[in-house]
């Protein structure tokens, strides 16, 4: 017990010294750099993110504000319910929109109907003057629901200090 408590404690002191000159092979396994090759992800999507093929940059019809939006799961079922993350920077002080208002909705223009469900954005922590700071720009709105297959439009509309302007997107339901 002793002995292979001892044997496991060199090995593991063996491999910390042995890793500090070999630093080539063990760096070029975890090379950041490698990662955007591997996955056919959008360039200018941060690196950390996983692959998801609902999110997407845009940016608003005004040129306002810039946004990701992704869904929570990533590739929501038919007639399960999600979240919409939208992280929204406003172009003019390249800073996140912290204290703004994003609403965002769904319809099949295509059938003329919208959702069953009525989303709700995530407030957030609100002072008693109904002010929510979104911490990072981050807006999460909960209640998506894709009754059905087809092409949905996802709209956004954000409120913020340079402005009110709006964008929206198709996605597919398969
Ligand atoms: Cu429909």
């Amino acid at each position: 017990m002793m002995r292979a408590a001892h044997v496991l404690f060199l090995s593991i002191g063996l491999g910390a010294c042995g890793s500090t000159p070999a630093t080539a092979p063990s760096a070029a396994a975890v090379d950041p750099s490698a990662a955007p090759s591997a996955a056919p992800v959008d360039p200018s999507a941060p690196s950390a993110a996983p692959a998801d093929p609902s999110a997407k940059t845009l940016t608003t019809q005004s040129r306002t504000y810039e946004l990701s939006v992704a869904f929570d799961p990533p590739a929501p079922e038919m007639g399960a319910l999600f979240d919409v993350v939208a992280t929204v920077v406003d172009r003019r002080t390249k800073l996140p929109l912290v204290n703004g208002k994003v609403t965002l909705n769904a319809r099949m223009p295509q059938h003329g109907h919208g959702m069953e469900t009525d989303p709700a954005q995530d407030a957030g922590a609100c002072d008693k003057d109904r002010t929510c700071p979104h911490e990072g720009g981050v807006y999460r709105t909960k209640g998506f629901k894709f009754h059905m297959g087809g092409e949905w439009t996802v709209t956004i509309e954000v409120v913020g200090a340079s402005g009110t302007d709006s964008t929206s997107f198709v996605y597919e339901l398969k």
